[in-house]
């Protein structure tokens, strides 16, 4: 009897000292990528590291260098031509990027477009949508050879693995963009231009070509230079690559393997709604077989959760996807003073939502597609403070640090030269120093990063929201709260707060919780409070909390 004791007592310990030494986990997601925060610039419009690859005098009768938009107000401008961005002038700014808290780049895509301006579809004139007439591929959008630099972004020594490694060096992932729905712009010329609608492999083979032919008159039967594509249109006048062609597939999957090889860390992938999911589940199944874990997110130009979720779902391959319902209410709010932060509450889908983690969505609130965030500095500032600590992997587009071109779309100004001389003046914009403090503070906290994610008060001006990481050694809880008012807001969080000794994460300042205690904390007009405590969770209604959110986490069929 005293011997059965002894071996009850033993086994209770061992339950004990088991439970005291493996909590549980809470993790928003474990997608190490997800730790950084990316910094997205259009190449050709960053810097101009280098003069010597500009091509100036490309293009003949169509020439691409320096072609502004006709029909500018006064006082503004905007460009369909190169402005001789490249390599070095991103990793010029490698320190810059590094510095506001950026751990990675993405850049526009670097594949060989066509070297000279395009003649067909409609003029482009200011504030024109859909039109291509007298562009250039400026942009990278319009892939001619997918295995071949343009001849715009390298200079010597700085080829694609020789930026990916110095990238690398400063401390910078680099995201690639890629492209495979579509080659270049491929009918409606006057007459038939070089490159345009052309494919070639990477021996410099023609391998498909749509010969200036509107779409409905390929002949892929009989003509294999018609295989590669669809014969009908799907955006503009693209090239419409067919994703049911199984040479489709391995071209794409090879030129993609070749600059993962090189160097890229992840990929953003351009319109992934116009190929089917089936071609992206083997896509990224060949990626992630020579890289595993492989990081993706795509672009579905869609504001409906309903359709983008499916992306992220394992049996379509599990690529993350930028948050453009979320999107859509982060601009509702942040561009309109004395909206209310619940609008963004019902677009952050924590349980059972329609992706396959919620936490691994690329957030933003702009981009080179739509107009630029139309917010005052103090909107940008409040909108950097939401992006940084709320889930997610947020995306800054180039400019926005200073409020760059605010408001303007494509041919109005959004994709405007930003410049050495901006670059070096930025940290002057109250935009730039807010989000260096809040992008920096992301850098160094898992919680905000990559932890669960408690609403706790989202009304008016105000949210207040816990982050939880606990994971191995690492055990954080953060509690963040925004005030995008025009005045010092005061905030009282008694709900699951744990006890215990809480540090204010910028200025160390430490406030002591007892037990059932709240915190009070003054939140300065268009400002943020994050505290830490770095703790195991052990409040019982906490750690339910966090545990219905964990197993909640994400897509029920996931
Ligand atoms: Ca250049
Ligand atoms: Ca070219
Ligand atoms: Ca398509």
């Amino acid at each position: 009897m005293v011997k059965n004791m002894a071996a009850g007592l033993a086994l209770a310990l061992v339950a004990g000292f088991a439970q005291a030494t493996t909590p549980p986990e809470f993790v928003g997601t474990d997608a190490p990528f997800a730790s950084n925060a990316i910094y997205f610039v259009m190449t050709d419009r960053f810097v101009n590291g280098d003069p010597s690859n500009d091509q100036r005098d490309q293009g003949g009768a169509h020439p691409t260098f320096d072609i502004p938009v006709p029909g500018a107000p006064k006082g503004q401008s905007a460009n369909i031509g190169y402005l001789g961005g490249d390599f070095k002038g991103v990793l010029d700014n490698a320190g810059y990027i590094r510095g506001m808290g950026f751990g990675a780049v993405w850049i526009t895509p670097i594949v060989d477009n066509p070297n000279e301006a395009f003649t067909g579809g409609d003029p482009v004139s200011w504030g024109s949508k859909f039109t291509d007439r007298g562009k250039t591929g400026f942009h990278g959008y319009w892939g001619v050879n997918f295995y071949k630099l343009d001849e715009h972004l390298p200079s010597k020594g700085l080829d694609f693995a020789q930026f990916t490694a110095a990238m690398h060096k400063d401390g910078l992932k680099v995201v690639q963009d890629i492209v495979a729905n579509h080659g270049s712009p491929a009918f409606t010329m006057p007459k038939a231009q070089p490159m345009f609608g052309h494919i070639y492999d990477k021996a410099g083979k023609l391998v498909a070509d749509e010969q200036n032919l509107p779409p409905y008159r390929l002949d892929p039967v009989r003509n294999p230079l018609h295989r590669f594509y669809h014969a009908y249109d799907d955006l503009v006048q693209l090239s419409n690559n067919d994703d049911q062609n199984p040479a489709v597939l391995d071209y794409f999957v090879g030129a993609y393997l070749q600059w993962a090889d090189q160097g890229a860390d992840a990929f953003r992938i351009d319109t992934i709604s116009h190929m089917s999911t089936t071609f992206w589940k083997q896509f990224a199944a060949r990626i992630r077989a020579r890289h595993p874990g492989f990081f993706m997110f795509g672009e579905a130009f869609d504001y409906s959760p309903d359709n983008i979720g499916q992306y992220t779902w394992p049996q379509n391959g599990g690529i993350s996807v930028l948050d453009f319902p979320l999107r859509g209410r982060i601009a509702d709010v942040f561009e309109h003073p004395g909206s209310d932060y619940a609008k963004l509450l019902d677009r952050l889908y924590l349980t059972n939502g329609p992706y396959a983690n919620p936490y691994e969505l690329v957030t933003f609130y702009d981009n080179h597609d739509m107009a630029r965030l139309d917010a005052s500095d103090n909107g940008f500032i409040d909108a950097n403070n939401w992006l940084f600590t709320a889930r997610g992997i947020p995306a800054i587009y180039y400019g926005s640090e200073t409020g760059f071109e605010r408001g303007k779309a494509e041919h109005q100004g959004n994709r405007n030269y930003y410049g050495q001389q901006r670059v070096d003046a930025a940290s002057n914009s109250p935009i730039y120093q807010h989000l260096k403090r809040i992008a920096s503070l992301r850098e160094k906290t898992p919680a905000l990063q990559r932890g669960l994610m408690v609403p706790l008060r989202f009304a008016g001006n105000q949210a207040a929201f816990y982050r939880v990481y606990q994971k191995g050694d690492v055990h954080q809880i953060a509690l963040v709260l925004l005030n995008k008012g025009d005045a010092t807001a005061q905030f009282d969080v008694s709900d699951y707060l744990q006890a215990g000794r809480w540090t204010s994460a910028f200025s160390g300042a430490a406030i002591n919780v007892s037990e059932g205690g709240s915190l009070n904390a003054d939140v300065a007009a268009h400002d943020v409070q994050v505290y830490l405590l770095d703790a195991v969770a052990k409040r019982a209604d906490l750690v339910a909390e966090l545990t219905r959110l964990m197993d909640e986490r994400g897509h029920p069929e996931r």
